[in-house]
């Protein structure tokens, strides 16, 4: 591999240097990006890497095509249409940073140093998954201007929190171990798109005799090997695992001896699960009593189980005590001692840094104040709202947020100074007032932290910014230096960022070297998960224990105890609701996307063909409905217009649209998004994208094209 001087030197015009995908995408791959004559021609997984093992996903590994597609955005742009309608002259840099920081500067005098910086928001997603450019760089300088903060919870918050209620840290158990599991249960999750690293380690599990059960309304690819497919009812994975519990417990088949001394609560537990025979969690999950049963023998027979919850799973109204239930179920069978088994489920957290520190909290020159990004809609046009500016980078609202109807009306407001950093015009983008050119993962310098496997992964900068593109640092540099800023942080480059982020002090992390990083492109860090903790005797939880019983909880206004609660949208909880429309609604990842990612790729469009509703084929029977038709899928939110596809795949009852697709990919431009309810989910803040009813009906006429 040859190697530049030092970080700083500007990229070699032949080499091969590491990369890391920048997605938000559990595996993190660690990428080797062979550049010739100045231009990145190929990019490959490393084989050093545990998690890549030599090898990237479809996503990933035609990138090069992406980095210089035509329609990348090379320069920055004024809009000189209507908002939304994509129309825009060139403008310099220059004249795009005095515009933006003009305008800035005006709503601060306006509206007073306290309210005026209160009155631009920023809003970011998850492009980029670096800490340089993903996280420090916005995240600083929006603290420095004093801006409401943005609490990103969309992904995977509600889980994450209750995941710790049980265990009093989010990272117990270690996914790359778990072909020592014996039985794995892909539990609302579906790697064989959205971790394809994780397949590799069923593959062993099941080479050594291992079993595999998937819990999902979808029959995810790879169901067709699995000993048992459970097909529950949307948002009833608690009731099915207090079943679990209720047959482990009165068939004494859980680990006295690992509940003894790790566990609290667990003659609490006992009465709690005697509620949930399988007969009555039949009737909550549409799960057969035998299945329920059957599930809890196979599970509580086998002390190896790896149990896998998506992200996607937890998107619901009780996805939070979802979340907290799961995890006791490897508590009751002893499970969590074993390195590898346990649940996984994917957390930003596990990174040991004290994020307040290094997001610039001392930087600010008022009080801090949060806003929950999934309520930008409400943020820009709900009543009382003053937001007179928005900012966004590393997201598309336009595309991935809820409340549709209500976010496009605020993202059109003449008043509303909008700002998008972007690689490619994104239906955000076509809103923008000024558009800022993107760089790619390969034209910056970045660190990274994986979620899955925790390890820091350095992104060497492969080639030189195309056009005139700039990195979100430099971006926000440049911002800081218009808007007055002389704070020191506001000079650093990649690299200043990159070893200020080294320099933290931790035990997880103090054996990784710079020089290290730059040798092997990743190192893993020492975090402990559930297993070490075993060995060790303590959980971080306040009673140092796994705890079946949570006083936080309980101080917190929450059941205490692992619990089942109805959806916000629900047969019992909204009957009226429920006669209008009687179908669960969820809209999973697509495979070949990457959420809202290269919808303008027109080679990637086409693998996933267009946005389609998966139906039961009862269901599209009672509606007249056949396979390939359109259909307009509907709630008093909104309607969006998908095409049939009618298969056995999904259960009666639920309705499943794969992918975050843009606009014009949509036969009437109005995406799923339209119907999805904005509710938080009951902790963290966390989205509820699949607490959703709908009706389904075929398209009127006339509508597609
Ligand atoms: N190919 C691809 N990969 C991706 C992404 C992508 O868009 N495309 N997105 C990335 C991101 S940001 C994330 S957060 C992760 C998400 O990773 P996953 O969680 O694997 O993704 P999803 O497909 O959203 O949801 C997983 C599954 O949950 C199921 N599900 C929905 N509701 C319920 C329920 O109530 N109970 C149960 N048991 N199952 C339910 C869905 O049918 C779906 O198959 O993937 C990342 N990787
Ligand atoms: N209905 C429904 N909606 C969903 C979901 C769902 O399951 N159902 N899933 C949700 C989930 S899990 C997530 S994480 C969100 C994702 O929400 P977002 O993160 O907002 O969505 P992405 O499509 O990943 O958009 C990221 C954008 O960042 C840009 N970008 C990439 N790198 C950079 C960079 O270095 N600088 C700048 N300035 N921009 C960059 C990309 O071009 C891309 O357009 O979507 C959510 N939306
Ligand atoms: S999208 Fe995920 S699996 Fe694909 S290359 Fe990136 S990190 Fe690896
Ligand atoms: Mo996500």
């Amino acid at each position: 591999m040859r190697k530049s001087p030092s970080p700083d030197a500007p990229p070699l015009l032949d080499a091969i240097v590491h990369s890391v995908c920048p997605h938000d995408c559990a595996d993190s791959c660690s990428v080797l990006s062979h550049v010739k004559g100045g231009r990145l021609v190929k990019v490959e997984g490393d084989p050093s890497s545990p998690v890549t093992q030599g090898y990237l996903c479809r996503k990933f590994s035609r990138i090069p095509e992406r980095v210089y597609d035509e329609n990348r955005l090379m320069h920055p742009l004024r809009r000189t249409g209507k908002k939304g309608s994509g129309e825009f002259e060139r403008i310099s840099w220059d004249q795009a940073v005095e515009a933006i920081a003009g305008r800035w500067k005006d709503i601060i005098t306006e509206d007073g140093p306290n309210g005026g910086p209160r009155a631009i928001l920023p809003f970011a997603g998850s492009g980029t998954e670096g800490l340089v450019h993903g996280d420090f760089a916005g995240k600083r300088f929006f603290n420095r201007m004093g801006t409401i903060q943005l609490a990103r919870t969309i992904c995977s918050r509600a889980g994450r929190t209750g995941y710790r209620y049980t265990m009093g840290f989010s990272n117990g158990c270690d996914p790359t171990a778990a072909g020592a599991a014996k039985l794995t249960v892909f539990w609302g999750v579906n790697p064989a798109s959205t971790n394809i690293h994780q397949q590799s380690f069923l593959k062993e599990s099941r080479q050594a005799g291992g079993r595999l059960v998937v819990v999902n309304p979808l029959r995810i690819t790879g169901a067709e090997a699995a000993e048992m497919v459970i097909q529950p009812r949307p948002g009833s994975d608690a009731a099915l695992a207090l079943g679990m519990m209720n047959v482990i417990i009165e068939e004494d088949l859980h680990d006295k001896e690992f509940v003894a001394r790790f566990t609290h609560g667990f003659e609490a537990l006992k009465e709690r699960a005697k509620e949930f025979p399988p007969s009555k969690v039949e009737a909550l999950t549409d799960i057969p009593a035998a299945d329920v049963a059957d599930f809890a023998r196979a599970y509580a027979s086998e002390p190896k189980t790896f149990i896998y919850v998506g992200p996607g799973c937890q998107r619901h109204s009780n996805g939070g005590m979802t979340l907290r239930t799961i995890t006791c179920l490897p508590a009751l069978t002893g499970a969590w001692r074993h390195r590898g088994c346990g649940v996984y489920y994917p957390t930003s957290t596990v990174f040991p840094v004290d994020w307040h520190s290094l997001e610039g909290d001392e930087l600010r020159p008022n009080p801090p104040a949060g806003y929950n990004m999934i309520h930008l809609a409400r943020m820009l046009s709900g009543p009382g709202m003053s937001i007179k500016s928005l900012y966004v980078y590393n997201g598309n609202p336009a595309s991935v947020l809820y409340d549709q109807g209500q976010l496009r009306k605020g993202l059109a407001r003449e008043d509303l100074f909008c700002v998008v950093h972007e690689r490619v015009m994104t239906d955000t983008a076509r809103y923008a007032d000024i558009v800022l050119p993107a760089t790619s993962q390969f034209e910056q310098a970045d660190l990274l932290f994986s979620y899955y496997k925790p390890s820091l992964l350095l992104n060497e900068q492969a080639i030189q910014p195309l056009g005139e593109c700039r990195s979100n640092l430099q971006t926000f540099n440049l911002l800081a230096e218009a808007m007055g800023f002389k704070d020191a942080c506001f000079k650093m480059d990649d690299w200043d960022v990159i070893r200020e982020i080294l320099e933290i002090d931790h035990a997880a992390i103090n054996h990784i070297t710079l020089d290290k990083l730059k040798e092997d492109g990743w190192a893993l860090s020492k975090s402990k998960t559930a297993s070490d903790l075993c060995r060790e005797g303590r959980f971080p939880t306040p009673s140092g224990k796994i705890e079946f019983y949570s006083e936080t909880m309980a101080a917190k206004g929450y059941d205490p105890l692992p619990a089942y609660t109805l959806l916000k949208e629900s047969p019992e909880t909204t009957p009226e609701l429920w006669r209008k429309y009687p179908l669960f609604f969820i809209t999973p990842s697509a495979h070949s996307l990457l959420n809202a990612n290269y919808g303008q790729d027109q080679g990637f469009v086409e693998s996933e063909k267009r946005p389609t509703a998966v139906l039961n084929p009862a269901d599209a029977a009672e509606r007249g409905i056949k396979d390939g038709q359109l259909t307009r899928v509907f709630n008093d939110r909104g309607a969006c217009l998908l095409w049939a596809r009618v298969a056995d795949t999904v259960r009666p009852g639920v309705v499943a649209s794969q992918g975050q697709w843009w606009d014009r990919h949509y036969p009437d431009g109005r995406n799923a998004n339209h119907t999805t309810p904005d509710f938080a989910a009951d902790m963290g803040g966390g989205s509820s994208f699949n607490s959703n009813l709908v009706q389904v009906e075929k398209a009127p006429e006339g509508k597609s094209r």
